[in-house]
């Protein structure tokens, strides 16, 4: 992977002569795995904002597949992951619950792209989120996480179900495993790059 990360308008970067900082947001649905993916990946420990649920929340928010979930993120999941000598991912999660989405306008400030990180049973709930991240105008690729009793569905029946463009990218991980997670990171990096060099050719 070279230097040459050429940059969206507005995009944070602290450019050094050695190495890039980019903002990337990992973005989803409610219990989506979020705080999971970036605590799985970070280099550094993350920075977390994970507040208990009370009761009252089972009302508003559907726990349906993740009854054992007792927390949730209130502002942000922030970390660290360092791709190569020349590119250094600073990783912003955003809370998932709707009442939180009007923060993720500025959490998307200055970010590079997103990773949105899908729930294959949950497709439906994925849409207002890539609707947000295309109005913000972030390019972004889709990380199926792949819970243990998630339906297995091929790519192309996945990509029928979101309407994806055919060069969207779309890789399949385990949140909680952090090898799967910078594999996802690197396929939004990569495809980053790409367009990035498209607009710049
Ligand atoms: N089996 C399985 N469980 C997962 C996976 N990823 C997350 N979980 C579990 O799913 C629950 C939700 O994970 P979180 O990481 O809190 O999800 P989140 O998207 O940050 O949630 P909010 O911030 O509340 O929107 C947790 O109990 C995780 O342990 C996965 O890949 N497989
Ligand atoms: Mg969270």
């Amino acid at each position: 992977m070279g230097s040459k990360l050429a940059l969206g308008d507005g995009a944070y970067v602290r450019g050094g002569a050695e190495q890039t900082a980019v903002k990337i947001l990992v973005v989803g649905h409610f219990a989506v795995g979020k705080s999971t993916f970036i605590g799985a990946i970070s280099e550094i420990p993350p920075l977390s904002t994970e507040e208990t649920m009370t009761r009252a929340a089972e009302t508003v928010d559907d726990l349906k597949g993740v009854q054992h979930k007792t927390t949730t993120t209130v502002a942000m999941d922030f970390g660290r992951l360092t791709i190569n000598d020349q590119v250094v991912l600073y990783l912003f999660g955003t809370p998932g619950q709707q009442r939180f989405m009007q923060m993720w306008e500025d959490l998307s400030r200055g970010a590079l792209g997103a990773l949105v990180l899908v729930d294959p049973e949950r497709l439906a709930d994925s849409f207002p989120v890539m609707d947000l991240i295309e109005q913000y105008g972030l390019e972004y690729a889709i990380a199926v996480n792949h819970f243990d009793d998630s339906p297995q569905r091929t790519e192309k029946a996945l990509r029928e179900a979101m309407d994806l463009l055919p060069d969207t990218p779309l890789i399949t991980c385990d949140a909680r495993d952090g090898q799967s997670a910078a594999n996802a990171l690197i396929t939004l990096v990569k495809h980053l790059q790409e367009r990035a060099a498209l607009e710049h050719a």
